[in-house]
């Protein structure tokens, strides 16, 4: 017999002990595996154009979640900012102001949506305006790591937007 396992006593305490050891390893690795494939991905990500001197804008679009975990989202950055910040905004009787997220959880299969007058991402010290017909990347990235990012194409106003608005008048 030249099968290598036969050649060491299976009783032994101290192999034993190494057997368990590089289990545990082994199954530490499997869920540090499954929290970097956190699937995040993006779908309809725009960012607004802005006029020349502006010095902020903000992305938008819908992060879907399709783990079977909560994916806890804690940055948010462009290529075209210094700065961005997730926002939401916050009624106070007439008045509406915007508050920043520290982080934001999606739950397993739902879809966190940012969207003009409501969540959103704010880009902060651009370094030049966003003119329509380009596009700009934006990246999500999780506490554990993971990192989502698309190629938002640059518009003035929602396509959603421009529909409701023609279909009032
Ligand atoms: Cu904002």
């Amino acid at each position: 017999m030249t099968d290598p396992m036969m050649r060491r006593p299976l009783s032994s305490p101290k192999q034993g002990y190494a057997f368990t050891t590089l289990v545990c390893l082994f199954s530490m690795g499997l869920s540090s595996l499954s929290y970097a494939e956190e699937m995040l991905h993006w779908k309809d990500a725009w960012v607004r154009s802005m006029p020349p001197g502006a010095q902020v804008s903000a992305a938008y679009g819908m992060l879907m979640n399709h783990s079977d975990q909560t994916v806890t989202l804690s940055t948010v950055s462009s290529e075209i900012s210094g700065t961005a910040e997730m926002h939401e905004v916050i009624a106070e009787g007439d008045q509406r102001r915007m508050a920043e997220l520290e982080s934001i959880d999606i739950a397993p299969h739902e879809t966190l949506i940012f969207e003009p007058g409501g969540r959103h991402i704010m880009l902060l010290d651009i370094a030049a305006p966003p003119v329509g017909g380009e596009t700009v990347e934006i990246c999500a990235v999780s506490v554990a790591g993971t990192r989502a990012c698309t190629e938002a194409p640059v518009r003035r106003q929602a396509p959603i937007a421009d529909d409701t608005h023609a279909n009032h008048h």
